[in-house]
């Protein structure tokens, strides 16, 4: 793996508590990684939002920031980066992803409608649900398949859209979205062909196209190395071609664009940037902030123009590709090929003996962090199930790599703590359920397991001896 583009000015400490205390931290979490306290971890591989490594201009910036509520220079500037990297006309700036979710939702969604993507991702699908909007799956097959060596996962099934567009009409479907990086699939990219041709075939049918930019970044990346004719554009350019084909885009910037906090919708229609820009003062703050401060667009504005860097860029997909790498070398059971953000442990594989009902990855989750310390997330039944619907799809374990903050050696740490799980994997047990939060349940979710999990020798065998009937 090459060395990464930068250098560490500014350091957290970090301490890996003792079994004893990981056990313990991990019951009062009820079993959900999300419940500890990031005292109690060691690598925090939880997630890539909001948790990335500010640069110094990016700090300079934040000397800059005008706080004033209407009018801030620092919104101005976050305007002309939006409008110089990505091009869109109007940029309505939100606390986070999930405001800019909501808005759009609001605006779009009419009760009844359907709202067609590659794969859900868990707050954009309760935006639309919450709007009456009916969320339906229409991702390639093989992004379901965890060892399906396809280049572009992420891609839109566009027999199946088409199916929707036909059968709905244009004023049954809301929008189409297609994510870049699909998180839920592994950080799976689509192909700038096969954006077109959704592009043209939403234009067909008459209905907003909206990309989910998030990490729009790394998908451009993929686009270079394995779409043909692309290899020699400068990553700016290949960014402006995806975010050339589409209505309007809804961002988290807690990933790509390296801030702690900050999102925001930006749309090409005059119309729909009014109507948004009066619902941003209900829910989100005046326009030209929406629930930031002066001191976060300045950050933001400068992360937009560095997530335009290839190097910097690049080094995250290495990383997350070396971590695959050496859990791949071990038979660990993994999402391939490796994405953008992180790498996927497929539970179902990893722990054959749990029913997907007893939350395989949730367990494998809690096991990680008891043997290392090492916080993963969910992404299986608990954050895919909705409602009352059945779920049979992707059980994953996601090894969040947050942007510009860990070393090659707290990666292969990661390594090692997964392989050992990997190896005593036959002494995780699956979870009960205790407590479901009304939504996005992973979120919050308590658990108990069936059987001590990781127990000592002595334990699991007189436990193992106690399923089969036997007296011990
Ligand atoms: O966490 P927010 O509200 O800033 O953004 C929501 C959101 C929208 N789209 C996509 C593709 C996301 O990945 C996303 C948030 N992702 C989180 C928090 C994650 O851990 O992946």
């Amino acid at each position: 793996m090459r060395p990464p583009p930068w250098k560490i000015k500014v350091v957290e400490p970090i301490v890996l508590r003792d079994r004893e205390r990981r056990r313990e931290a991990l019951a009062e979490a009820g079993y959900n990684t999300f419940l500890l306290r990031s005292d109690d971890v060691f690598v925090d591989l939880l997630t890539d939002s909001g948790t990335s490594a500010l640069s110094q201009e990016q700090r300079a910036a934040m000397e800059l920031g005008d706080e004033a509520y209407a009018g801030s220079r620092s919104y101005y500037r976050l305007e002309r980066a939006v409008h110089d990297v990505y091009g869109w006309r109007h940029l309505i700036p939100t606390h986070q992803g999930r405001g800019a979710e909501h808005l759009l939702s609001r605006v779009l969604v009419e009760p009844g409608q359907l709202v067609p993507s590659n794969l859900y991702f868990t707050t954009s699908r309760e935006h639309v649900v919450l709007a009456g909007g009916t969320w339906v799956d229409v991702a390639v097959p093989e992004a379901s398949v965890t060892d399906a060596l396809a280049p572009f996962k992420g891609n839109i099934d566009l027999a199946a859209l088409e199916r929707v567009l036909m059968a709905a009409g244009p004023e049954g479907v809301a929008f189409v979205r297609q994510e870049a990086c699909l998180n839920m699939a592994g950080g799976q990219p689509f192909s700038l062909e096969n954006l077109r041709a959704v592009r043209a075939l939403t234009r067909a049918h008459g209905v907003p196209l909206i990309l989910d930019a998030t990490r729009i970044s790394e998908n451009a990346v993929f686009v270079k190395d394995r779409e043909p004719g692309y290899e020699h554009w400068p990553l700016q350019r290949v960014i402006r071609e995806i975010a050339d084909q589409v209505d309007g885009a809804v961002f988290s910037s807690k990933k790509d664009h390296f801030v702690p906090i900050g999102g925001f919708v930006a749309v090409n229609d005059d119309e729909l940037a009014e109507r948004l820009r009066e619902l941003v003062v209900v829910y989100e703050g005046f326009p030209h902030y929406g629930g930031i401060a002066g001191h976060d667009m300045e950050a933001l504005a400068q992360g937009i123009r560095e997530s335009a860097d290839e190097a910097m860029v690049r080094h995250e997909i290495e990383q997350a590709g070396h971590l695959g790498r050496l859990l791949q070398e071990a038979g660990v059971p993994i999402v391939l090929p490796v994405g953008a953000h992180a790498v996927f442990v497929d539970a179902k594989r990893f722990l054959p003996h749990v029913a997907q009902e007893d939350f395989p990855a949730q367990a494998l989750a809690a096991a990680l962090y008891l043997e290392g310390g090492v916080r993963s997330m969910e992404r299986g039944i608990v954050s895919g199930q909705h409602g009352d619907e059945a779920y049979d799809g992707l059980e994953l374990v996601r090894l969040t790599i947050p942007r510009r903050v860990y070393t090659q050696e707290h990666l292969e740490f990661v390594a090692d703590t997964v392989i050992s799980v990997f190896r005593q994997r036959d002494r995780v047990p699956g979870l009960r359920m205790v407590y479901e939060p009304l939504y996005l349940r992973f979120f919050q979710a308590r658990f108990e397991p069936l059987a001590p999990l990781l127990a000592a020798r002595s334990e699991h065998v007189a436990h193992t001896a106690r399923d089969r009937g036997a007296t011990t």
